[in-house]
């Protein structure tokens, strides 16, 4: 009896301390298979590592070697802490054989002939494929290619403490258990293509930040690199045959072909990657697994082109403005040396990028241009179309031939098989047509039935959904961001999935599930930061992708089945935020959730929540930890911030369902410089005293403009909070003006100047009746407009 109970506690606990160990493991994204065995490998002094590709052994000795706390200084080799790796040639079995048995090593082995059964990858793409094991006597990683060998090593590394991650941070007080739970697993992504695109148009990455991106990327088994290098705000890369086109359109400011844009204020602003840089960055990518895709953004978004050569754009009369407010940023269609000058362009790129793929960008052309420009118009004619798309196609069409005389297929936004769409509707299978070739790939971007269709017609897509996968959306209602197609939220990000979409959206169109087939064309995801927005703080970047790009990673890598968000932020927050932190990434922190009840504030959060109670300063490391209810009869007063280890805080956020202050509404009218307004815009928003609605003025400011605020009565307030820009979106605000405010309309007091969009009134000591406001501009903005909003009146 007592034999029976021991053995069932003894199965108990040890199937109760596998699945735990299981959880335990926290991996991301996770794998497809993992079976925890009994035991632990303890790395010890005169730890080996064993493998027949030099990068990976060198890649996983310099973590260990450099993580704190492992202390592996006895070792008898001359090897810093202990670790000796060996690199042995693929053909040696022998030496194989030998290590096999022995203890204490790490065998890192690429063997072409590795397989896992119920993966198969593309021929032309290298297997990604890994099978980890791990016992008590050594760590074997298996696969068929140096990226398999590396994903493998990322599982592994995050099998060890989060610490593993803290180079150069040899803390020896920091004894950590450097263990690693036995296990099995076997891995393999659910697509080939994982991405993540970086606008360095708008705003410009140094290439250091590039390299960490790879390596932060790569972490999460993401293998494309989208590189948007070519906007209407800058171009990026050095052009040898073209020098013009970094000496001046990487640059933006005073003096500058480009007009300073998305806050780079009144400097010369830019710069560009050389090619020799690039030739070594792309080294590193390849390295880790990482494919670049470089993007040239034509015949629309193209102002840095026509900037520097006025020649290749559109000769139209009337100015159109593009959707992010540009206006001569497309380039002309029917002009022969376009093709001549791009011919040039693509083929340093071809010659300079080793991958498969150059992305012509295509995307959101102002038709209007071609409509006005007389050369476009007379090409129209002369070829007997009659749609501005054919042009569109056309010059796609030219891009083709140029990317695949280089030897490269061509990649563009969805917009480039505009055409096709149209004319293969209602067509049945074997009708439908493709004006470039099968391996174009499309960038699907748009949460519509265009994605079905995209399908249909036989492209290759990538899906890049702005509503699930556009990291420059905001995050939350109260954070910095778009929000033109969604608020994208972290289980949002993590809610991607296109088979699911492109199923109900064939529903919708077609009232019947996509097909097998036409699901057999999605390619892969990927998540992308356009960079309007990201000029402050340093961080931002850092702070959008992360850790919505743990997210992708996983719907990109991991089944479908195994997928649930629940576990997914389980892991994030039990480990993963952790190695987030020790790779040094500035992630977004979860913002506290603080209510009050009965007199009481009652806070949140996964992590320490700090406050302040002045009505306004912003809680820092040094602010008093709010633990536990707050009694108080001024909850208005409170400000809340949730902290991951000092360093890393979420925005600032009032209790729930408190308004910050009262404002007053007085009836007011507007005078002002600015003539017209943009329809849609209209003036009367910011007097109607909603403040999500904005007025756009029809131009960019001038030095002298003004508007002025005259309230029908005086008005008793203690603050004015004049705010610029569109609502919590940090654009086309005052950059350079100031304040003023007057009771009689004949002497005028000036208050402060813009700061950040931003200018307040302060009439607490005063307690003035005012009975007007006035903005005055001392320079233009950066913007083509101003978006003006409806004065924040504190009682
Ligand atoms: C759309 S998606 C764009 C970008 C903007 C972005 C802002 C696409 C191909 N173009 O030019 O930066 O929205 O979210």
């Amino acid at each position: 009896m007592k034999l029976t109970i021991a053995s069932v506690c003894l199965a108990a606990l040890l199937a109760t301390g596998c699945s735990k160990k299981e959880n335990n493991l926290n991996i991301v994204p996770k794998p497809v298979s993992v079976e925890i065995r009994n035991g632990d490998f303890e790395l010890r002094p005169g730890l080996k590592i064993i493998s027949n590709n030099v990068f990976c052994a060198e890649y996983l000795k310099e973590y260990l070697v450099n993580a704190p706390g492992i202390d592996l200084n006895n070792a008898q080799s001359n090897n810093t802490k202990g670790i000796n790796s060996v690199i042995v040639p693929a053909e040696n079995e022998d030496v194989w054989k030998e290590y096999r048995n022995k203890e204490n090593c790490i065998l890192l082995v690429i063997d072409d002939n590795f397989k896992l059964d119920d993966y198969s990858n593309n021929e032309d793409e290298p297997s990604e494929a890994y099978a980890l094991n791990v016992s008590r006597r050594n760590i074997t990683i298996k696969a068929a290619s140096q990226s398999g060998l590396y994903y493998g090593i990322q599982t592994l590394l995050q099998m060890l403490p989060a610490n593993v991650y803290c180079k150069d941070v040899a803390d020896s007080s920091q004894k950590e258990n450097w263990t690693v739970q036995a296990a099995d697993i076997k891995d393999y992504p659910r697509y080939a293509w994982r991405g993540y695109m970086l606008d360095v148009s708008r705003q410009f990455f140094d290439i250091d930040f590039c390299y960490k991106l790879v390596d932060w990327m790569s972490a999460h088994k993401l293998n494309k690199f989208h590189w948007h290098l070519s906007d209407d705000n800058g171009w990026r890369i050095e052009i040898k045959s073209h020098p013009e086109l970094t000496e001046k359109g990487a640059w933006r400011g005073p003096g500058e072909v480009l007009p300073e844009a998305y806050g780079s204020g009144k400097k010369r602003y830019g710069g560009f990657y050389t090619q020799e840089e690039i030739m070594k960055f792309i080294e590193y990518a390849q390295d880790r697994g990482i494919e670049i895709i470089p993007e040239i953004d034509m015949p629309g978004h193209s102002k840095a082109i026509v900037s520097v050569y006025p020649w290749a754009g559109c000769t139209n009369p009337s100015e159109f403005v593009s959707v992010n407010g540009e206006t001569k940023n497309i380039l002309c269609v029917s002009n022969d040396k376009v093709y001549t000058l791009i011919d040039d362009i693509i083929g340093e790129l071809a010659e300079l990028f080793p991958g498969k793929y150059i992305h012509i960008g295509g995307d959101e052309v102002q038709f209007k241009n071609w409509e006005e420009c007389p050369h476009c118009q007379a090409f129209l004619k002369e070829n007997g179309w009659e749609d501005e798309r054919e042009l569109q196609r056309y010059f796609v069409r030219k891009m083709d031939e140029i990317v695949s005389s280089h030897g490269k297929i061509m990649c563009g936004w969805s917009e480039i098989a505009d055409m096709d769409l149209k004319n293969n509707k209602g067509k049945s299978e074997d009708e439908i047509k493709r004006t470039f070739s099968d391996q174009t790939i499309l960038w699907a971007w748009k949460e519509n039935t265009q994605c079905i269709d995209f399908l249909k017609t036989g492209y290759p897509t990538v899906f890049q959904i702005a509503q699930y996968s556009y990291f420059d959306m905001k995050y939350s209602e109260f954070e910095r961001g778009h929000t033109w197609a969604s608020i994208v939220s972290l289980e949002k990000a993590y809610a991607i999935n296109p088979e699911k979409m492109v199923d109900s959206l064939s529903q919708v169109e077609y009232g019947k599930p996509a097909s097998e087939k036409e699901k057999s064309y999605i390619k892969g995801l990927q998540c992308g930061l356009w960079c309007e927005l990201l000029n402050k703080p340093a961080r931002f970047a850092e702070y959008q992708f992360f850790p919505r790009a743990c997210a992708l990673s996983e719907s990109a890598w991991t089944n479908e089945n195994s997928k649930n968000y629940e576990d997914f932020y389980g892991r994030m927050q039990k480990k993963h935020f952790e190695r987030l932190y020790n790779m040094g990434i500035a992630f977004r922190v979860e913002p506290p959730l603080v209510v009050y009840e009965n007199g009481k504030l009652i806070g949140k959060s996964d992590y320490i929540i700090r406050y302040t109670c002045d009505g306004g300063s912003i809680p820092d490391s040094s602010s008093p930890v709010m633990d536990g209810p707050i009694e108080t009869d001024t909850p208005n007063m409170y400000r809340f911030a949730a902290f991951y280890k000092d360093d890393l805080k979420s925005i600032t956020i009032l209790p729930q369902g408190i308004a910050p202050a009262e404002y007053l509404n007085p009836e007011t009218n507007i005078e002002t410089s600015f003539k017209a307004e943009v329809k849609g815009f209209p003036m009367s928003n910011i007097t109607d005293y909603d403040f999500s609605t904005y007025w756009r003025t029809e131009r960019m400011a001038r030095k002298g403009d003004y508007i002025t605020y005259r309230f029908a009565e005086p008005v008793e307030c203690s603050r004015i909070v004049v705010e610029s820009g569109i609502p919590n979106i940090d654009m086309y605000g005052i950059t350079d003006g100031y304040v003023e405010y007057s009771c009689d309309e004949i002497n005028w007091v000036k208050a402060n100047d813009f700061v950040d969009n931003v200018s307040v009134i302060d009439n607490r000591e005063n307690k003035l009746k005012i009975s007007a406001v006035r903005i005055i501009f001392t320079n233009s903005n950066d913007g083509l407009n101003v978006s003006v909003q409806d004065l924040k009146i504190e009682k």
